[in-house]
């Protein structure tokens, strides 16, 4: 007898993923959404068609990986409107911006870019 012949798969403990129950082959079943959870886990079964079914379980684990899709934003900040004297020092702080990312790692580093002095 070969490979998967007369077995029956299933998946257990999952809404993510379906398996085709003869062939074996598992399948999204969901979008993933990093930010939401990057970690999946489910229960594989196998079982034979014999009298007495017999059965293995083994288990799947998924990490969802992070891409760049949410952009940074001010945080309790809008359009500004400032008013400096003109004898304002070189260098003088004008103001302190504060920014977030959703995303991890380099996709949410934030970067402020200022003029060369
Ligand atoms: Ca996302
Ligand atoms: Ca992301
Ligand atoms: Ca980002």
């Amino acid at each position: 007898m070969g490979i998967n012949q007369e077995l029956i798969f299933s998946l257990n403990n999952t809404s993510d993923f379906w398996i085709a129950e003869g062939g074996g082959n598992i399948f999204t079943q969901r979008s993933f959404n990093y930010e939401d959870g990057d970690f999946l886990q489910a229960t594989i079964i196998v079982r034979d068609n014999g009298t007495n079914s017999l059965m293995s379980t083994s288990t799947l684990q998924v990490y969802i990986t992070d891409l760049n899709d949410n952009n940074p934003y001010f945080v309790n900040f809008v359009n500004r409107t400032l008013t400096l004297s003109e004898d304002t020092a070189v260098s003088t702080a004008i103001l302190d911006i504060d920014a977030m990312d959703e995303d991890s790692t380099t996709n949410a580093q934030v970067s402020c870019l200022r003029e060369p002095r």
